[in-house]
């Protein structure tokens, strides 16, 4: 009977939020909690010294214990492994919610408060809505370049200006890092850059959660950015499963690119540069830029940490340095997780563009990108995501796999806690 009362609250707090219940259930897979996984176990993670060389791109659905994954929801824990794997390995760790977010949200502006074990640091971010009646989806745009704004907004989503280096800077050395991030959990974190601006946009998200959803809509957030503001949305996108739709443009060695075909890319930027130019990525990549082969995950996975939400890869076919060659790998090996979860349809790789000016608006991007908005943030129309390589950056999938697609059933497998609760407090509180 608390069950149905439960149920029966949910669908009139959904119906009193009236979009929400309009998003079809395939396209609305984002979550209402940052990391559905949370209470997974997972066993110890190896030690960086005694990690195989594995050339190809490691199976993404063989779990720590050796067996794959069964069922569908069986990739909820294995993607709490590559989480933690990612963490440790690549980008350090992303805390979770800090004890205290408190903040506020304006028709131009949301200001987060943030404290946690007696330090405290603060942070803003510009609002700009669309025309129309709120309250709206919104996009947070990481940085000032190469987002098409205006077509985000004629889309019908409100745009987040984040600057990302307000809480992790850029042109710090690695035992002095800084920005809002860094003042939390302190200047010699090993955390990298991408990781802070990831937790950073987690923070905002806690605050529309907290404002009521009246001007933005907590449960609709995309993110995008260009080149290093890609990576970041990358890995803002993979570490929290709130963010609805993903969209990294021309990310390049850090961001999307396969570590493993870095490498053997002509031109690419490599991944010793990629780790040096800035704190990117967490201080634990330093022993892996020279044998990324011994990597046990690689941006195929990281894609996976994304499936089955949407997913709107963009690259440029024609800057070597930007590794799209190496993105259009990763974007291929992620591609086989969204399929084995019954979600091809919410990726998309577009690489291939006529203009080389890196993040320059582009004319092909724009109706996929509305698109994308529609169907993951607004619910509408009818988009199914594809493949665009570009001829001239198109990896080989063959080549770097030598594992298959598994069936995944529709229940569990050997899930290793209860099964994922609905998207509300409200169900597990039941318990
Ligand atoms: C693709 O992103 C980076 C690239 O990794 C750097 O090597 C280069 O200096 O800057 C690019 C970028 O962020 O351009 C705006």
């Amino acid at each position: 009977i608390r069950l149905r009362m439960v149920a029966s609250a949910l669908a009139a707090m959904l119906a009193a939020a009236g979009a929400v219940a309009t998003i079809p259930a395939e396209a609305h897979a984002a979550s209402g909690v940052e990391n559905e996984g949370a209470d997974c176990q997972v066993p110890g993670l190896p030690d960086e010294g005694s990690l195989p060389t594995v050339s190809r791109l490691p199976d993404p659905f063989t779990k720590l214990d050796g067996t794959r994954i069964t069922g569908k929801s069986d990739w909820r824990c294995r993607r709490e492994e590559i989480k933690r794997l990612a963490e440790k390995f690549v980008y350090g760790e992303k805390p979770p919610k800090p004890s205290s977010v408190t903040g506020t949200v304006s028709p131009t502006g949301i200001i987060v408060n943030v404290s946690h074990n007696g330090r405290s640091a603060s942070f803003s971010a510009g609002v700009d809505l669309p025309s129309g009646n709120g309250p709206f989806p919104a996009v947070v745009v990481l940085g000032g370049f190469g987002a098409d704004t205006a077509a985000i907004k004629a889309a019908g989503a409100a745009v987040i200006s984040y600057d990302p280096l307000a809480v992790g800077r850029e042109g710090t050395p690695r035992d002095n890092k800084q920005g809002a991030f860094y003042t939390i959990y302190g200047a010699n974190s090993s955390t990298g850059i991408l990781a802070a601006w990831a937790w950073g946009v987690s923070r905002i998200i806690d605050v529309l959660e907290q404002s009521g959803g009246g001007i933005l809509r907590a449960d609709a957030t995309g993110v995008t950015g260009c080149s290093r503001y890609g990576k970041g949305a990358f890995v803002v996108g993979a570490f929290d499963q709130r963010i609805a739709l993903t969209m990294p443009i021309e990310s390049g060695s850090g961001g999307v690119a396969a570590f493993r075909a870095i490498p053997g890319e002509s031109g690419a930027q490599p991944l010793s540069s990629a780790y040096s130019e800035q704190p990117w990525l967490g201080d634990a990549f330093g022993s892996f830029t020279g044998s990324p082969a011994r990597l046990p995950v690689d941006t195929h996975a990281v894609i996976g940490m994304i499936a089955p939400r949407g997913l709107f890869i963009m690259d440029n076919p024609h800057i070597d340095w930007l590794a799209a060659r190496s993105a259009s790998v990763a974007a291929l090996g992620g591609a086989e997780i969204y399929k084995a979860l019954g979600a091809e349809g919410n990726i998309t790789y577009w690489s291939a563009v006529q203009d080389g000016t890196h993040c320059a608006s582009r004319s092909e991007w724009r109706t996929p990108l509305q698109q994308n908005i529609q169907k993951f943030l607004l619910g509408t129309g009818s988009y199914t995501g594809s493949m665009r390589i570009a001829a001239n950056k198109s990896g080989n999938l063959a080549e770097w796999r030598d594992w298959q697609t598994p069936t995944l059933g529709d229940g569990g497998g050997d899930d290793d806690t209860t099964p994922p609760t609905a998207p509300t407090g409200l169900a597990a509180a039941d318990t």
